[in-house]
């Protein structure tokens, strides 16, 4: 695909997000294959730094069974976190930036040093400072939430907002940590870190190898989302959504108009 059309797409998607408007997916019609896909991804996150936003890390994708079941992709994917997807924990979120947000459990890394090239479970263990629980919210920009694996490259992974828990010690036994993501006080989903490729471990090491093969590796001070743990939810204004994570906290927040 030339870069004119990669552009095209780019800022088709990027206005999509940006303006909280769908569109149909495109991945068929354009005969978009994985490599194109990351492209275009790459070409819209270049025009959101364009506009301001700094990179803060990445995110990986279907890196459990339960979200790989739950939208039919069974290929791991990765996408872009930039500092405009950033919400506090406890905030109030206003869900008038999105099209129709999900929210799942996760466990996120932050890098005390740079990674890259093909790592072991221990090397990549050595370079993080903290780990925590997450919440990620994601958010097609196609219509129904429905998308092949190319679009949802091409859409960055449907990545739009994180909210990050307490940073604890990544020196602990994290492998298979109980969790509950509740909404308005009931649990909704269940499952465990070891959900996580066995070993959230395992998708940071993933998370090394693509994007360093990207030519973007990761860096000191970068976040690492690793993933739902579980299927994701369905959120609306008015609700509070809460992750526990078995030894490692909680985090929260409430939705708005
Ligand atoms: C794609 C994003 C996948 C995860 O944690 O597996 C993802 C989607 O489900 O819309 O963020
Ligand atoms: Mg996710």
């Amino acid at each position: 695909m030339n870069q004119e059309r990669i552009a095209l797409l780019a800022q088709r998607i990027d206005d999509a997000a940006r303006l909280a408007r769908p569109v149909a997916q495109f991945a068929e019609a354009e005969e978009l294959g994985g490599p194109d896909a990351y492209a275009v991804q790459s070409a819209s996150i270049a025009r959101r730094v364009q506009r301001g936003e700094r990179r803060t890390g990445v995110k990986m994708g279907f890196t459990s069974r339960a979200k790989m079941v739950q939208m039919d992709v069974h290929d791991m994917i990765w996408g872009r976190l930039t500092d405009a997807m950033a919400e506090a924990d406890g905030a109030c979120i206003s869900l008038g930036r999105f099209v129709h947000p999900r929210v799942e459990p996760e466990l996120v890394f932050l890098l005390r040093r740079p990674l890259e090239g093909h790592v072991s479970l221990p090397e990549a263990l050595e370079a993080v400072e903290a780990i925590a629980p997450a919440l990620e919210i994601i958010d097609s920009r196609f219509d129904n939430f429905r998308f092949s694996l190319s679009d949802v490259i091409a859409d960055n992974a449907s990545s739009s907002g994180y909210v990050i828990g307490p940073w604890q010690d990544p020196r602990q036994d994290f492998s298979n940590l109980g969790l509950v993501m509740s909404i308005d006080g009931v649990a909704r989903q269940t499952g465990s870190t070891a959900g996580i490729l066995g070993h959230p471990l395992r998708s940071l090491a993933a998370a090394v190898r693509l994007s360093a093969s990207a030519g973007e590796p990761l860096q000191s001070g970068w976040l690492v989302m690793a993933g739902g743990a579980t299927a994701a939810e369905t959120i609306v204004p008015g609700q509070h959504v809460l992750l526990e994570m078995q030894g490692l906290g909680r985090v929260e927040f409430n939705t708005g108009e």
